[in-house]
This record gives structure tokens, sequence and C-alpha cells, in this order.
């Protein structure tokens, strides 16, 4: 998010567009409401369970099982985290890999207007849904020149490092250049290892960090050049690194890094803003172009990038391999995938006009979830869409009634003999019910569902390697 922008941009917006979440019948996405009443959320996690940790930048974590919120906080830190700003607050939760067994995770938080802190925090270990506010261990505190650009993301990556995501310091246009400053924080991405502690630290040094052996760059930083990256994430396939840099006044980037390639890379930032130059006064390194950018621009792109996910997910095969992200002031939703080619394309999904997407999360079965700021709520990211060779091969597929109280008719016909399954998930992305049916041309059948809650849920069909998506809603 990029307020001092936003603010200016977003009251223009709000002048020509309506409120409205009522999706087009173009959308390729669709967004269930599955909580409501958050208070200015801004990211949401797993701990390695079925549950979701929602951070609501007010300084609260509020935690969400088994379809509804829980109504005591799981850690309520309101008394010490400085949030009056935009872009301050409690940003960030992360969960140690062993959180099951050592209870560990970490926050990143403002504790005044000028100060970033990185702290580990113990949940109870007799009450699995509460934290213990006074076992707060600081492990890192930052000054912040200016109160926005504080970055805020933080995830463990597959190498069981903390990676932190960290902003320029603020203002426009990297006044006091952190973002190429070799020896400072900001501005960068930092490794760092809180399993073996340095000396007289709270965190050790990766040996194999890029600029370890560089007296003239700090050890913590493993990338450079970055503006104010909201949100990035890793690929819980391939470990591939996703960044989403928020842009200066032209462009919104989408920055990629290929798990076991080279790190110590330079994004660019002051010097260049997407693939342009920005400010080339003592510019002389290289710089890593990001994958794809998008213009500032309401009318086609937006003004703030809010970073997301690759879906592995198992509910919505049309999803499947794609980046999936938005932009904060218009609500535009794009993937990026590779072509068959190479190439890195870039699709809308839809316009979700005037959402204020803030932050995507992923849950234990790689699904998908989007918060949405003022309006307080988070969604599911969901499809019924097929990809486009496959609507051919689906298109005498039916589903019916639809709503249903106790059970569906599924009515399928192929032109040629495909190897059928079904697979019906429960919005949490608990697989409920499959059944094979094996190589079919066609096919009639009732499916029982009387004894499942009233609720959304997601069927799947599958025909060899191709697979479509039916929403289907239990009353
Ligand atoms: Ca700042
Ligand atoms: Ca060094
Ligand atoms: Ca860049």
């Amino acid at each position: 998010m990029d307020f001092i922008l936003m603010v200016k941009k977003i009251t223009q917006c709000i002048a020509l567009l309506f409120f409205s979440l009522t999706l087009g019948a173009q959308d390729d996405i669709e967004l269930i409401e599955l909580a409501s009443g958050l208070d200015l959320p801004v990211d949401i996690t797993h701990a390695g369970d079925d549950k979701l940790y929602i951070v609501e930048k007010t300084g609260s974590i509020k935690i969400f099982e088994n379809g509804s919120l829980l109504s005591e906080d799981f850690l309520n830190i309101q008394s010490q985290v400085y949030s009056n700003q935009d872009e301050t607050g409690l940003l960030g939760l992360a969960f140690h890999p062993d959180f099951a067994t050592n209870r560990i995770f970490y926050v990143n938080y403002m504790s005044s207007a000028s100060k970033t802190r990185i702290s580990k925090f113990m949940a109870n270990f007799t009450d699995p849904n509460t934290a213990e506010p006074n076992s707060e261990q600081v492990l890192m505190e930052l000054d912040q020149p200016f109160a926005n650009h504080n970055g805020g993301c933080i995830k463990f990556g597959p190498d069981g490092y903390l990676y932190i995501a960290l902003g320029d310091g603020g203002w426009g246009g990297d006044p006091q250049d952190h973002g190429q400053n070799p020896e400072s924080l900001l501005g960068k991405m930092l490794r760092i290892d809180v399993d073996n502690l340095d000396p007289g630290s709270f965190y050790g040094i990766p040996a194999d960090n890029p600029f370890v052996n560089d007296p003239d760059t700090f050890n913590e930083i493993w990338a450079t050049g970055l503006r104010n990256p909201w949100r990035f994430s890793f690929d819980s396939e391939n470990g591939d690194l996703w960044i989403a840099d928020v842009g200066q006044d032209d462009w919104e980037e989408i920055n990629y890094h290929a798990a076991g390639e080279a790190s110590g890379i330079n994004y660019g930032w002051r010097c260049k803003e997407g693939f342009e130059n920005y400010n080339s006064n003592n510019c002389n390194s290289t710089y890593e172009a990001p994958i794809f950018a998008y213009a500032n621009n309401l009318g086609s792109g937006g003004c703030s990038v809010t970073g997301g996910f690759v879906y592995r997910g198992s509910e919505f095969p049309y999803f499947a391999g794609k980046y999936i992200y938005a932009d904060f002031c218009t609500g535009r939703f794009w993937s990026i995938s590779k072509s068959p080619s190479g190439n890195w394309v870039n699709s809308l999904l839809a316009n979700l006009q005037n959402n204020e997407f803030s932050s995507f999360g992923e849950d234990i079965n790689g699904e998908l979830y989007v918060l949405a700021y003022e309006a307080g709520r988070m969604y599911k990211v969901t499809t019924q869409l097929t990809d486009t060779e496959d609507v051919e091969l689906f298109s005498e597929t039916r589903v019916f009634p639809n709503p249903t109280e106790d059970a569906f008719q599924l009515n399928l016909n192929f032109k040629t003999p495909v190897n059928c399954s079904i697979e019906l998930f429960d919005l949490g992305g608990k697989l409920l019910l499959s059944s094979d049916f094996g190589k079919i041309d066609n096919l009639s059948t009732s499916l029982n569902i009387k004894e499942f809650e009233a609720g959304t849920y997601i069927l799947n069909i599958y025909a060899d390697s191709h697979a479509t998506s039916k929403k289907i809603i239990k009353q």
C-alpha cells in the first residue's frame, strides 16, 4: 500500500466508481465472503494447521477457524503498536516452521511513528488459541525517517530462514537514498536465522547470505533496491519468490526470483521505477527488471500493487500455477503465468472496484483468501472458470438443482471416453467426497449431500488431465 499517493487518487476514484460487490458474468474470479467486522486487516497466514490468522493493523491478531472468527484475540498488542498514520501499525506475521511444538511466532510492527520492530512472541502451550503478550523479545528495531514505506511482510522461506521486506523509509523518491545504500537495512529484503543466534544478538546471519564477505554491505541483506515491497510470497511448490513493489508515480512492479538462483539482486529503486529510469544520480550497478509492471493509471491499471501468491490449492484447477495478485486502488485482479514458449503472460481476472484489497493469504491446503481493508472483510478467492481449451470438453456438464437441500444431479457427456472422477470440497479446502467413475463417455448420477451443513461447496470434475469447477449451494 502506498497511501500518500493513494489518498489523492482514491478521492478521484470514489467519484467515478460505484460501490458494489456484485460481480459481473465477465469476471474470472468470484469472492465469497467468509468474515466481516475486522479492523483494518492487513495480513493473513496459517500456522501449519487448519486455522487462518488475520492481522489487524491496529494491533490484534484474530483466528478464523471452522468457518468463523473466534471472539477472543490470539494476540492483542494494541497498547504498544503505533497505528495512527496510514502504513503504520501491526503489519506482518510469520509462524516458526516448528510452531506446533515450539509455539514461536514473529511480528513486524511500528512501536512509534519512527520505529519498526521485528519481534518474537510465544503462543500459550495450554490454550492453543491465545498468545502471551508479555513474551515479546525484540530481534531488531529500525529507525524510520518517515511514517510511510515501512514494508511489513515477513515470511519463512523453504530454507527455514526468516525473510523481512522493508520499504525505503518513506516520503517520495527515496530522499535519503536508503534503497541503494548498502549500509542501510531500509529498502531491502533481509534474511536472518532465528534458530542459531550470533553472540550478543537475537538472530544469526545465514553463512550463505550474499554480502557476508563484503565489508561495505550489511550482512542481513538478501536483496536491495526495493521501494515499498507490499507483500512477497514463496511458491509453496518450488520455493520461487515473488515480490510486489509499490511504485512512485508511474509503475507498479512484480519481481520474480527463481529458487536456487544467485541472491544479492538489486531491484533498482530509486534508480529505476518499473522498466524506466527514475533518478539516475550515482546509478552504475546492474538492476534486475521486474517480470511485469502495470501503469499507474486508474482507467487500465491501478496505483498500488498488492502482491499475492502462486495458487497451489486443489479446489480450483483453473488457477493452478498462476500468480494471483491485485491493485489496492482499483480492485483489478490479475494472474501471471508462463506461456508454453516461456514468456510471462499477465491476464486480467476481474475488476472488483473499490474494495481496497490489502493482502492475500494462503491456507494449509494452498487455497487463497483476500482482505478488504476499510470494509474489514475476508473473502475466499474462487472461480467457476474452466481453461479456454477445456470449455468445449465440459460443455455438456450439468449440475442441478442448485441451490439444493438433499442431493444434486450430475450429468456428464463427453464426445469420446475419458478417465473421469469428481471431488467435492468445502470452502476450507477440506475434501468431503470423491468418486472415480473410470473410463466413461456419459454419466447421470445423484449425489447425496443431506448430511452436510448449509453453505457453499466446490465440485471439481476431472476428465483425463482436464478439470472444471462448479459451485454448489446447500440450503
Ligand atoms: Ca517509514
Ligand atoms: Ca557484509
Ligand atoms: Ca524495481
